[in-house]
């Protein structure tokens, strides 16, 4: 019986109230009621000591656009107890420059006890504050507003890893991605639909056949949808 972990995950944010409803439904809140995650929104500009709460500037040189300023940064890190220390978390910085999103990466982060996700807005971070970056994550090559809703899709893939979050680990190892292929096809009642029919090895009950089944359409259908994961 592996050891029951808890994930915490902290999240430095201009935009807290974004992360109320995806937090808080479906497999995210129950992972948090059972006490197998636990997710804490962090306002940075509760680190501002501007009297306007004031945390972005222009950018030295010029140039369109604002850059979070490195001050608040460094308070709010300080504050969380990112700087230093034998157990500090794992800061992650989600901004477009990052390395891109896979799953051996989420593999690699769920191993981690404390995670703080720092939400890059507008061009980004004074280059100094990557003083304390220990991770640079992108989602993907298309342009975003912010690293909120990256933050959540990381937070959402870490949260399915943490044993007990996903009632089946089976349906966790199978996944797509997870063993750098894609899932098989799935089939449910009726066994016949407008003439189409469920492939009969399926309703067979024979286990082996039907595992093999399973790991040929796999197979053909990575080769199919994703060629580039065969390679
Ligand atoms: C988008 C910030 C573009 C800065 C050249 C000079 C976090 C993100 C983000 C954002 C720029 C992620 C420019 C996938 C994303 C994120 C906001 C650069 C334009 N180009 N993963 N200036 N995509 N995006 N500014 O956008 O913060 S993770």
């Amino acid at each position: 019986m592996p050891r029951q972990t808890t994930l915490e995950i902290g999240i430095l944010t201009l935009f807290p109230e974004m992360f109320e409803g995806p937090m808080n439904s479906s497999l995210l809140g129950k992972a948090q009621q059972k006490g197998l995650l636990k997710v804490k929104v962090h306002d940075l500009r509760k680190y501002s000591r501007d009297k306007h709460r004031k945390v972005d500037d222009k950018i030295f040189g010029g140039g369109s656009g604002m850059l979070l300023q490195v001050e608040p940064i460094h308070r709010a890190l300080k504050a969380l107890k990112c700087l230093k220390g034998k157990n500090k978390p794992t800061v992650v910085y989600l901004s477009p420059q990052g390395r891109r999103l896979t799953q051996d990466i989420v593999r690699e982060l769920a191993g981690k006890k404390k995670l703080i996700f720092l939400c890059g807005h507008y061009e980004g971070i004074d280059e100094r504050a990557m003083t304390w970056v220990d991770e640079e994550i992108s989602i993907g090559d298309y342009v975003l507003t912010g690293g909120e809703i990256p933050a959540m899709v990381l937070t959402d893939a870490l949260a399915r890893m943490v044993p007990g979050v996903v009632k089946e680990w089976g349906s966790v190892e199978n996944d797509s991605f997870y063993n750098g292929r894609l899932d098989c096809s799935h089939y449910s009642r009726p066994a016949q639909f407008l003439g189409m029919k469920v492939p009969d090895v399926l309703l067979s009950g024979n286990h082996k056949a039907i595992e093999e089944w399973r790991k040929q359409d796999a197979e053909a259908r990575t080769l199919k949808k994703r060629p580039d994961l065969t390679i």
